[in-house]
């Protein structure tokens, strides 16, 4: 039976500070009717899709920084991109800012879902890596207070199957860090969709800003390769708030290649045709874990050994 899956990276330009969820979701429902013809299967939006990139404010007042979170999902706002994805038969994947009531104590965290064909939420992460710092600091450009408006998910990565194949979320700077993809490809993932909001300027090293869209590839080319994954990575682009985020959205094959790539900063789809067969051309050679992977020689990974 044929596993290739037609999958699609729809990414955002921005969305400014004003726009409501109802225009956000249009915008993604726009792009889910253009994906729907080029026979897109799984649509990955970036993370935060629902509003603007909102920690880049200092804000005092929990009250406002609570009106950029959802409390349900889906919501009278989200739920049209529900219906249509199942009247299309179109799996896709998201990330938004979450808010749930847990053990009477209000809890908050970058998250992202995928939903099934059938409209199902069949698989939830958190985001792990939280970039950014806690405290205001008017010194920078703007802020990334990501540190200060979520706490970190405590669910590690997990592997979901769906469509005949095996998914995993990541979120934004988890792209950064080789343990993300190797924690997903050890679960036994064929598939990593990842959603992101990447600032061209990185306050604490100005001199690297002309390497972002290097960095960008660069971390999920060699994760992808390491390991023999797909990654989708669906951008948040262009000149949001008066910040430049990083477009390049693309999906890369198991081998590193990049098969499709966004040419613009604005929403734009880019589609690949991904044989999840083509992991093993990977996995069974070159990076045959069982057969050539010594993790009893890397003790430090685990954590439990100190150096
Ligand atoms: N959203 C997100 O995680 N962005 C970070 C920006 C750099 S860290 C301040 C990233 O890793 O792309």
């Amino acid at each position: 039976m044929s596993r290739i899956i037609t999958i699609g990276v729809a990414q955002l330009g921005p969305i400014s500070r004003d726009e409501s969820r109802g225009a956000a979701v249009g915008r993604m429902l726009a792009l889910m009717e253009r994906a729907v013809r080029r026979g897109v299967t799984m649509l990955v939006y970036p993370e935060l899709a629902l509003t603007t990139f909102f920690p880049r404010w200092f804000m005092a007042d929990q009250s406002e920084i609570d009106t950029f979170f959802e409390t349900e999902m889906p919501s009278a706002a989200t739920r049209p991109l529900f219906d249509r994805a199942r009247e299309l038969g179109m799996a896709f994947t998201f990330g938004y800012a979450e808010k749930m009531v847990i053990d009477g104590r209000p809890r908050r965290f970058n998250a992202s879902i995928l939903v099934s064909p059938e409209g199902e939420i069949v698989s939830r992460y958190r985001k792990i890596h939280l970039p950014g710092h806690f405290e205001n600091e008017p010194w920078r450009a703007f802020q990334h207070l990501e540190k200060r408006y979520f706490e970190p998910g405590e669910e590690p990565f997990s592997v979901c199957d769906m469509m005949g194949g095996k998914w995993a979320m990541a979120i934004c700077n988890d792209r950064r860090w080789p343990e993300t993809y190797r924690e997903c490809a050890l679960r036994g993932a064929e598939v990593l969709t990842l959603g992101y909001n990447t600032p061209l300027h990185y306050p604490l090293a100005p001199e690297h800003d002309h390497l972002q869209a290097f960095h960008n590839h660069l971390c999920m080319q060699a994760g992808a390769y390491a390991n023999g994954l797909w990654v989708a990575a669906s951008a948040k682009a262009g000149r949001e708030e008066n910040c430049d985020l990083l477009g390049q959205s693309c999906i890369i094959a198991p081998t590193g290649e990049i098969v499709a790539m966004a040419s613009t900063v604005g929403d734009e789809l880019v589609c690949a045709d991904c044989d999840l067969d083509r992991t093993r051309e990977i996995r069974e050679n070159i990076f045959n874990f069982a057969m050539h992977r010594r993790p009893d020689m890397y003790p430090l990974l685990s954590g439990a050994t100190r150096p």
